[in-house]
Order: C-alpha cells, then structure tokens, then sequence
C-alpha cells in the first residue's frame, strides 16, 4: 500500500524520512515520483497541482499537511467523494498559542518601543498597565483559538471569541454569527484573526471593521494580530488605517501573496511587524505520527477524526 507526498514548494526529504518511520508498513512515495497511481491508497498535500491527485484512483484518504485546507480546496480537479482531513495536534496548537500570546505580550508591554529606546540608549520609564486593562477579541474559536484564548485568559487579559457557532469557554465571552459580529468588535482593543480561509472570511479585516473596534483601550487605538490567512485583510485598508491612526499597530503572519514580495510596505512600515508565516509550523515526526495514526483507524474501521466540511471550506 503507498503514501504519497505531494507538496510541489517544500523541500520533503525530512518527511518522507519522518513518514517511513512513523509507519514503517507503507510504501513512501514523493510526488512527482509517483509510480503506479493506482498503488496509492493515502496521500498527503499541500498546494496539489491540478489533476494529481485526480489521477489517483484508488486513493482513500486526502490528508492535509496543515490546519488550514485552503490550499487543498484550491484544487478544483479534487475527487469529490474523498474524505480530507486536516491537522488538530497538540504539538501546532501549542506553538500558535505561542504565537499568539508572545505578540500580545509585545504589545501589552510595549517591547517594540524598548527595543528602539535601547538601540538610542535611551532609560525611558513609561507608565504600564494591567492585563486586565486589554480586551482581546479572538475571530475564530475553532481548535486554535480556544486554546490561545484559555492562556491570555489565565494571564489576566479580557477575552472574547467571535465564531459562526457559540461556544461555551470559561471566563472567555462568545459572540456568534455576523448579527453579533459589530458587538464584537466594540469591545475588542486587541482584534486576533484564527479564520480559516472561506468565501465568507475573504476581507473581513478592513477599513469599516477597524472602524468598529475599541478605541478606550490603553492605547487609544486597536491593535491588529492575523495568523489566520492573508486572504482575510484588505492590506491598503489596513496600511490606511494605521496611517490615519486608526490602528495603533499590527502583527501580520499570513499575507495574500506568500512570500510577502520585497517592494511590499508592509516591510518598511514603523506600526507593523512582519513574520513569515511561521505562527505554528508544523513538526514532521508529530504530523507524520497522527497521520499514521489516522491511517491505522481507517484501516480498522473507526472513523476518521477531524474531517473537512467541503460546504463550510474548513
Ligand atoms: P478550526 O476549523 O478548528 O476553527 C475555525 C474557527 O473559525 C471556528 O471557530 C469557526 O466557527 C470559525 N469560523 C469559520 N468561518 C467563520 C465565519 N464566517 N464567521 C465566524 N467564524 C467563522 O480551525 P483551527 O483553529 O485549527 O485553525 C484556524 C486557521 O488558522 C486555519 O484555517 C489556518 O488558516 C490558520 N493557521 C495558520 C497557521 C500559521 O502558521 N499562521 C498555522 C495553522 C493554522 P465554528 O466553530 O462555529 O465552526
Ligand atoms: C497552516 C499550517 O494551516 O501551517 O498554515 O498548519
């Protein structure tokens, strides 16, 4: 029985060898070194270019190497019928929790200024604040942003979640559904975007929204942090806004184009710090194993976990 990698943009050596070890059974393949197609019985991707795994015919899982399926979705030669699923793992929730936490801290403690303070040689003592004194606002309370709204909870900060659904987190307010979308946002000083990719979260984070956010916090205006994907700012919106002091700062981890081009202002920009997608990459060894994992339930009949719903597109 094969497994075949295809991901056309990385360099794939370290998970073949992390997949072979994880499932010593399986005949590891990497695209374009496919073999026979109809060897395949599982595979894994990102960004799959048209027609490849169409031409698989007798595959039975499609196992997506992130979090986000967007770049799975985006094949539209994809079978139908074949169940995706996508990564959940303690392991990426974890390092997005990271993520998110540290950039929040860099901003609550205004690190951006101490850093430039000692760059000048500069003992510039400024008044701080309480944790309690920052309200951030988590759009999308799925796997990763429950958890990354649990720790700034347990670190004093005010937290709310915005998701299609309710959810029911302790100590953390669930606003639900556009209808409770402006709410949100009012009381948000510190707006954190866990969207996945969809039609309906393609610009969400634009001038009107940034209008609509908090500006009682103690910087007098909201600070931005997207880690979910670029497709969810409208970046001229976004560089407006903190022009015109709309927006106090912002942290961006996802871009529309990927890798950020070097002529982009988001580089340059003094309010903005950039970082390479690179929020929660994923590990090898632990995505190979809970991929094997999932392979061993299906072959013996339990159902598959994390499954990717094709209408919702996440
Ligand atoms: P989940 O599927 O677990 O959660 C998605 C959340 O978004 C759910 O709470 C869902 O609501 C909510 N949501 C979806 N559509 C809407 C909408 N239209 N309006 C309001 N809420 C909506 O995903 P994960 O938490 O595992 O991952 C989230 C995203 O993070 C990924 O899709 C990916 O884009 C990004 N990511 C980025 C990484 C990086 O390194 N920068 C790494 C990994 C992931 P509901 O619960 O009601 O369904
Ligand atoms: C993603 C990931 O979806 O790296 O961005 O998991």
């Amino acid at each position: 029985m094969a497994f075949l990698f295809i991901t056309p943009t990385w360099d794939t050596a370290t998970w073949v060898a992390s997949m072979r070890k994880a499932a010593p059974a399986l005949d590891v393949r990497n695209w374009p070194q496919v073999g026979n197609p109809a060897d395949v019985a599982y595979t894994a991707a990102w960004l799959p270019p048209p027609d490849v795994v169409k031409g698989l015919p007798n595959l039975k899982v499609i196992f997506s190497l992130g979090a986000g399926v967007d770049a799975i979705l985006k094949d539209p030669t994809l079978p139908a019928e074949t169940p995706i699923v996508r990564v959940n793992d303690p392991d990426l929730t974890m390092r997005m929790t990271e993520y998110i936490v540290l950039q929040v801290l860099i901003h609550h403690r205004q690190q951006r200024r101490i850093d430039a303070n000692q760059r000048k040689k500069i003992w510039d003592s400024f008044p701080t604040h309480a944790a309690s004194a920052l309200s951030v606002g988590i759009m999308g309370m799925g796997v990763l942003g429950q958890d990354a709204a649990e720790k700034l909870r347990d670190l004093g900060f005010k937290v709310a979640g915005w998701s299609r659904s309710r959810k029911t987190v302790r100590g953390v307010e669930s606003f639900a559904g556009a209808a409770e979308l402006d709410a949100f946002l009012a009381r948000t000083d510190v707006l954190v975007s866990l969207l996945p990719a969809t039609p309906d979260t393609d610009g969400v984070i634009n001038r009107a929204t940034i209008r609509k956010l908090s500006r009682k916090g103690p910087f007098g205006a909201p600070i931005l942090i997207n880690a979910g994907r670029g497709r969810q700012q409208v970046g001229e919106d976004i560089l407006a806004s903190l022009d015109a002091g709309e927006l106090h700062a912002a942290t961006l981890d996802v871009f529309a184009v990927e890798p950020l081009p070097p002529d982009s202002p988001f580089w340059t920009h003094p309010k903005v710090t950039v970082t390479p997608h690179c929020a929660a990459d994923s590990d090898p060894d632990t995505i190979c194993a809970y991929i094997a994992q999932q392979i061993e339930r299906y072959e013996t009949g339990l159902p598959l976990e994390n499954l990717v719903d094709r209408l919702r597109g996440y």
